[in-house]
């Protein structure tokens, strides 16, 4: 296999001064003339430039002059000009090339979406547009002229002459190409202004298609936003006149940050009450935010290589977590962040496509833009930051902007910033960054009534299991947060931070009178999976008095966990669990996102994950019909309260996406889900009928679909908003996902053989392969049928868009725990997928990572 190893870095032999492209767009016959100004680092060496076989080449000189055609070399991936035809000095080299659009289905490199030339580059897709040295740290200005008929010609930078069927664009900031965007179509702007803190004025567009203008009030919002925000939180401005965004139909993954022309995926722009749920309106802010946020952490400084991806992924995620935290609820953001990383993360570093977050080795980068670097790459700086305290962060980030300005930098430039700034040796802490796997943590406890008015002490071990390529993992510095609370329920010692930094390592408390009860681990304060032994009285006790957030929700967890566990194994109800949750879900202190977040069970992939981590083999079905049954008790045992919750919990007037109205809807929509099981679905029926919302209208289609009754309101969905992409996605994720678990495949089947199946929209394909995924149990259908199923559309996919069937292929990335005759079905899956004869080098990796 063609591995690349970060060991191997070396930079490039020239140095590239200035980019000039120009394009003549036709959907099937692109031409791209590209001039780089280029001089050799040192001695003269081959010049090797990446380009795919799409790309055909047309003409090449050296300072206008054809090179020797036997001084010129191509292979499928690259072109290599031979040092002797190449002269010891600054000189300029052009090709011309010719690229069809129109076949591109990958959607990667320039590509057509509902008629929009639109274009995706990161990581490696501007070698497939023409002939360059497509890497990070080959950084330069761009200047770009377009030649077309489409009425709208964007590119990065500042506009330098707009008119009829030509556009001339110039981005002075130095960019590696994976930055590059274009985008050519019949589109129309909301606009807006905005004044950056130094007086600096930008315009703003977010450009849609004709007709969907009046969805795109919310982003431009968002938008503005997260400007104000960076400026306030990190002192970071806007650096061009213009910031353009673009939403198109078919996009790989959520949004590219590309440098002034950031390209959105329609779902994370594009929000109507009518259309779009809560979450989607929670999500849209975050997602443009983050992208925003890409212009300092990913533009101004990027990434040396790419095993260092996470140096803006994992900060930048950081970033946007802070920024939903200040806009919205910073609690319920930090429970639902930790609960993403369970459900993501954990759930990866517990089977065969562990990798550190920052990775020594890839065959195809793509694969690398996962769970672990993104969320666990964001909770490395969490930790950071919990260790050096808000100002050593504040003046750690404040060196790093000044010092790598304009660079393309490593894990250790980001580390040597904190030592620099706050003296701290952070050489243990860089294991976070080398080491996979998520590392065990137990904690008992000591209690000593008569040694100095009472002594607690505290015992923790860590241990990290091993991971493909990495057995024995030295302990690492974690910072436990700890906090007490007394007999009486009051907290007798607020937040400690203790740091661990040995295998076993103890802490003691004085002066404590009587035996507290202890809260550790308080805001999940490293990604550890934390193993006490607690009976449910003392978990319930947390629930009630804990003053973190996240550690009542946490106990709350526990116990509805080992309720779980116990009615799993044919056990009793959990009675702890009903009263505590009861109790919680009537506080009306409480913020109701909090009491939907604590109402809400874990899920079965969660509970399946959890089984795993502690050894034991995960039964889907038992976990399945466990989940039922604890919550059918729970409805039961509160069915006044809940249905009082209900509707009290109703958002009067016109719907508005803000948190607080947001929360509220949350929690009426968790009681629904509760009381659907005890009312055999009526209130569901009433609400979707009359719900003035998206948010209401799908809970209650969930839920009719759980109780077998969702026909009808499945075709008034359908016939209200069949031409609107992103609601028909949703159409069809729901029918899949609320389907009871032996019925998935056949609904499944039934919906991929529709018309309106498009499956080469990643969306769609998506709301399908990932809707059955998302249903635990029928995924995981003892027959095999899930795994099939999933496999022929995988390798059906591959032909068309290898990332899509690569990302998708992670389905089956749990597949080792599960019992035998379950994985035997999904290893072969897996290996006929293997055999495929023209498998991509995306998939193949995927695949054989997670057999070997
Ligand atoms: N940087 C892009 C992701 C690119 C994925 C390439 N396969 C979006 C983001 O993280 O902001
Ligand atoms: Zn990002």
């Amino acid at each position: 296999a063609n591995a690349q190893y970060l060991a191997d870095y070396r930079p490039y032999p020239f140095i590239l001064d200035q980019t000039v492209l120009d394009f003549a767009l036709s959907p099937d016959a692109t031409e791209v003339t590209a001039t780089l100004s280029l001089r050799p680092r040192e001695a003269v060496e081959d010049l090797v430039l990446d380009g795919g076989r799409g790309v055909e080449l047309l003409s090449l000189d050296i300072d206008g002059r054809a090179p020797d055609p036997a001084h010129v070399r191509r292979d499928g991936e690259s072109l290599t000009i031979a040092a002797a035809a190449l002269p010891d000095a600054p000189f300029a080299l052009t090709t011309r090339v010719r690229i069809d659009p129109s076949a591109n289905t990958a959607f990667e490199g320039l590509y057509i979406s509902g008629g929009i030339f639109c274009t995706q580059c990161e990581a490696e897709g501007f070698r497939h547009i023409t002939f360059y040295p497509d890497r990070p740290d080959v950084m330069a200005p761009f200047r770009v002229t377009i030649r077309s008929d489409k009425p709208v010609l964007l590119s990065n930078g500042n506009p330098v002459a707009i008119r009829d069927g030509f556009a001339e664009w110039n981005d002075p900031w130095p960019k590696p190409a994976y930055l590059f965007a274009l985008v050519a179509g019949d589109l129309v702007a909301v606009s807006d202004r905005f004044t950056t803190r130094s007086g600096r004025r930008v315009d703003l567009n977010v450009w849609v298609r004709p007709g969907d203008q009046d969805r795109a009030g919310f982003a431009m919002q968002s938008l503005i936003k997260s400007m104000r925000w960076d400026e306030d939180v990190y002192g970071r401005e806007y650096d061009l006149d213009v910031f353009n965004m673009v939403a198109v139909d078919d996009f790989n993954m959520g949004a590219m940050e590309n440098k002034g022309l950031n390209i959105f995926n329609s779902k994370l722009v594009l929000a109507s009450p009518e259309t779009a749920t809560d979450a989607d309106y929670e999500r849209i802010e975050a997602v443009i935010a983050h992208e925003y946020f890409h212009n300092w952490t990913g533009n101004r400084i990027t990434c040396r290589d790419w095993f260092q991806l996470c140096l803006k992924e994992g900060l930048t995620v950081f970033r946007d977590q802070q920024f939903t935290a200040d806009m919205r609820s910073a609690p319920v953001k930090r429970i639902e962040d930790v609960h993403t990383l369970r459900a993501r993360q954990f759930r990866e570093d517990q089977g065969p496509l562990a990798h550190p977050v920052r990775p020594e080795r890839y065959e195809e980068i793509n694969n690398f833009y996962t769970a672990t670097v993104y969320e666990k790459g964001a909770e490395l700086i969490g930790m950071l930051k919990r260790l050096v305290g808000d100002d050593g962060y504040a003046s750690a980030l404040d060196l790093y902007f000044d010092r790598h300005d304009g660079e393309a930098a490593t894990i250790e430039d980001w580390l040597a910033v904190f030592q620099d700034a706050t003296g701290r040796d952070l050489t243990q802490f860089k294991r976070w960054y080398t080491d996979a796997g998520t590392p065990h943590l137990t904690m008992t406890e000591d209690w000593d009534a008569g040694d100095r008015g009472g002594r607690l002490t505290l015992n923790f071990t860590q241990h990290t299991p091993p991971t493909p390529g990495q057995d024995d993992k030295p302990p690492r510095v974690i910072p436990i947060a700890v906090g007490l609370i007394g007999p009486n329920g009051d907290e007798v010692q607020p937040t400690r931070m203790l740091e661990m930094t040995e295998a076993r390592q103890s802490f003691t408390f004085d002066g404590l009178g009587a035996r507290p009860v202890v809260s550790a681990l308080r805001g999940f304060s490293a990604p550890v999976i934390l193993d006490r032994p607690i009976d449910d009285r003392n978990r319930a006790f947390l629930l009630a008095h804990d003053t973190d957030p996240f550690a009542r929700w946490e106990a709350g967890r526990d116990l509805a966990m080992s309720a779980l566990m116990s009615l799993a194994q044919g056990g009793d109800a959990g009675a702890d669990f009903i009263d505590a949750i009861g109790r919680l879900a009537a506080d009306r202190d409480a913020d109701p996102a909090f009491r939907a977040l604590c109402l809400m069970l874990p899920g079965e992939e969660e509970i399946a994950t959890a089984l795993a981590a502690r050894g034991a083999t995960p039964d889907p079905d038992a976990i399945h019909a466990a989940r039922e049954d604890l919550a059918r008790r729970v409805a039961e045992a509160h069915a006044d309260l809940l249905a009082r919750l209900y509707d009290a919990m109703e958002v009067p007037g016109p719907y508005s996406p803000d948190a607080d109205a947001a929360a509220r809807r949350s929690l009426r929509i968790a009681a629904l889900g509760l009381l659907n099981r005890i009312d055999r679905g009526d209130r569901a029926e009433v609400l979707f009928g009359t719900a003035g919302n998206m948010t209401e209208r799908m809970a209650a289609l969930n839920c009719l679909i759980r109780r077998g009754r969702g026909q009808a309101a499945l075709q008034a969905l359908h016939d209200r908003f069949g031409d609107n992409r992103l609601v028909m996605d949703k159409w069809f994720s729901v029918q899949v996902m609320a389907a009871p678990p032996q019925d998935a495949v056949a609904v499944a089947t039934q919906l991929a053989a529709r018309r309106d199946f498009d499956w080469k929209n990643p969306n769609r394909f998506r709301a399908l392969l990932g809707g059955l995924a998302a249903n635990h149990a029928g995924f995981h259908a003892a027959d095999g049928s899930g795994y099939d199923f999933t496999a022929d559309w995988l390798m059906k996919m591959d032909g068309a868009n290898p990332q899509i069937a690569a990302r998708m292929s992670t389905a089956f990335e749990t597949w080792p725990r599960y019992d035998k005759g379950r994985r035997d079905r999904a290893l072969s899956a897996l290996q006929r997928i293997a055999a495929m004869p023209d498998i991509s080098r995306n998939l193949r990796e995927m695949v054989s990572r997670m057999i070997a």
